[in-house]
């Protein structure tokens, strides 16, 4: 069997759905109440059909706790750096969490998540604009909603994409 190990990080601003992408990877539940993440949280899941695992750390996007983050960040194989597209301040604050993790830990795989694209009307960042700017950070980017399920599976196929040796 497999022993291949996945480690995710997660970042991004408070509340912008980072710990409900994550409840969504692990085919949990969609959670409309926000209960902030305290600190950071660890999840797994089983990856791909070959017994591949998947680590997957939450942090809490508080500047306070961003030691705790960074720990995550500097063992993570993929990041996901989680922007809002309906708060524009939290697309803006990528620049700076892409700028952590390269600090953290150089050739990580990013990923930028722009996450809750089912609100249509209530959409800040166009979808044009934001491929726009990962085209500057050198990212793949995937727009997804944990609520709907709406191309969750493309982030998926992504990470089976990042597992060594893929
Ligand atoms: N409509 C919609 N709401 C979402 C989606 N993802 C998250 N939310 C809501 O956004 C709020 C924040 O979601 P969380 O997943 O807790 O956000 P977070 O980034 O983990 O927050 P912190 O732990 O404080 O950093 C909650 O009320 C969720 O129900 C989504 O895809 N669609
Ligand atoms: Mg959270």
């Amino acid at each position: 069997m497999s022993r291949l190990h996945l480690k995710v990080a997660v970042v991004g601003d408070k509340k912008v759905g980072k710990t409900s992408l994550i409840l969504a990877l692990m085919d949990q539940a969609f959670r409309e109440t926000y209960t902030a993440t305290p600190c950071c949280d660890l999840f797994c899941r089983q990856l791909g059909t070959d017994g591949a695992w998947m680590d997957v750390w939450d942090t809490n996007g508080d500047d306070t706790d961003l030691e705790c983050a960074e720990m995550f960040i500097s063992r993570a194989t993929v990041v996901l750096v989680v922007f809002d597209v309906c708060w524009t301040p939290s697309f803006v604050a990528c620049d700076r969490w892409i700028q952590t993790v390269r600090q953290r830990i150089a050739g990580a795989t990013i990923v930028v998540v722009g996450a809750q694209c089912d609100r249509v009307t209530e959409r800040r960042v166009p979808a044009e604009f934001a491929l726009g700017a990962v085209g500057g950070w050198d990212t793949p980017y995937v727009e997804l909603s944990s609520k709907s399920g709406e191309n969750l599976q493309a982030l998926v196929a992504l990470l089976e994409k990042s597992l060594p040796g893929s």
